[in-house]
């Protein structure tokens, strides 16, 4: 049993990321199977009811074919965001934006645009369900987010990562409308989870949120965060806005957004 497991865990790890140069900025950081594997492997980072979580996480969300594309995938949320930083960096084609990596991370990161796409980059076609009741097929290519999580390299009591977007969803005085969400290692590790920066073969609009966004393909609309401006990796949500680790996880929906 425990042989089996072990089988298979190797084939999804292997057959997802195989090996792969990472270069950031400057620095080439080389990510290989058996890298991945030490993570999981590792007491220091997860414990062995966090392992076994992850395990059961593995199973791929379905991908679909290029002729199954929607015609027409809705802009839901956000359309623009207003805020002046955002209007700036729009403006001046995100050559200024950065996706900070912050938290308990050993090495944090500011990765520009072109640092992102110079790595190894995945794309998939996936059906997005919004909880509102409409669904839409779309490519997705971008970067897998477990590769950049261990070049920061993840510290001994990481447990979620928090995406901050760069939009307020509900305005507000005090900034408590701004967009965030998170997921947890097991989610953040699946071959499936990535930034993505382009959209059906083209950079992502601002509609479905440029410059970056997650893609978290066995959870529903609300989990894929548009607009990232940082992610920062914790061991829990309490000092965010309202402490459930996400907008809509702190307005009563499910944290866990299992499709
Ligand atoms: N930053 C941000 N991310 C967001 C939202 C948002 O309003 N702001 N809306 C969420 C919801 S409910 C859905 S269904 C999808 C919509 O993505 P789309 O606009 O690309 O269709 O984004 C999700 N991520
Ligand atoms: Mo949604």
């Amino acid at each position: 049993m425990t042989q089996s497991i072990l089988t298979r865990r190797r084939f999804f790890v292997g057959g997802a990321l195989g090996t792969g140069a990472l270069a950031l900025g400057g620095a080439s950081v080389f990510v290989r199977q058996t890298d991945l594997e030490a993570i999981l492997h590792s007491a220091e980072v997860l414990t062995m009811s966090a392992q076994r979580k992850l395990l059961a996480q593995w199973p791929l969300a379905r991908e679909f074919t290029v002729a199954d594309i929607s015609p027409t995938f809705r802009v839901n949320g956000t359309h623009v965001p207003e805020s002046d930083e955002y209007t700036a960096l729009l403006e001046n084609g995100f050559a200024d934006w950065r996706l900070k990596v912050v938290g308990l991370v050993d090495r944090p990161l500011a990765l520009c645009l072109s640092d992102l796409r110079k790595l190894p980059s995945r794309t998939q076609i996936t059906r997005h369900d919004c909880v509102e009741g409409w669904s839409a097929i779309g490519q997705w290519t971008g970067v897998p987010l477990g590769p950049i999580l261990k070049a920061a390299g993840l510290k001994p009591n990481a447990r979620f990562v928090v995406f901050h977007c760069a939009d307020e969803l509900e305005r507000t005085l005090d900034g408590s409308g701004r967009y965030y969400e998170s997921i947890d290692l097991g989610d953040a590790f699946h071959p499936q989870t990535i930034l993505a920066y382009a959209m059906n073969g083209a950079d992502l609009s601002v509609g479905h949120g440029a410059p970056l966004r997650l893609r978290v393909e066995r959870q529903l609309g609300y989990k894929q965060a548009k607009y990232l401006m940082g992610i920062e990796v914790v061991d829990n949500f309490d000092r965010f806005f309202g402490g459930k680790g996400g907008f809509w996880e702190d307005r009563g929906y499910e944290w866990y957004a299992g499709i």
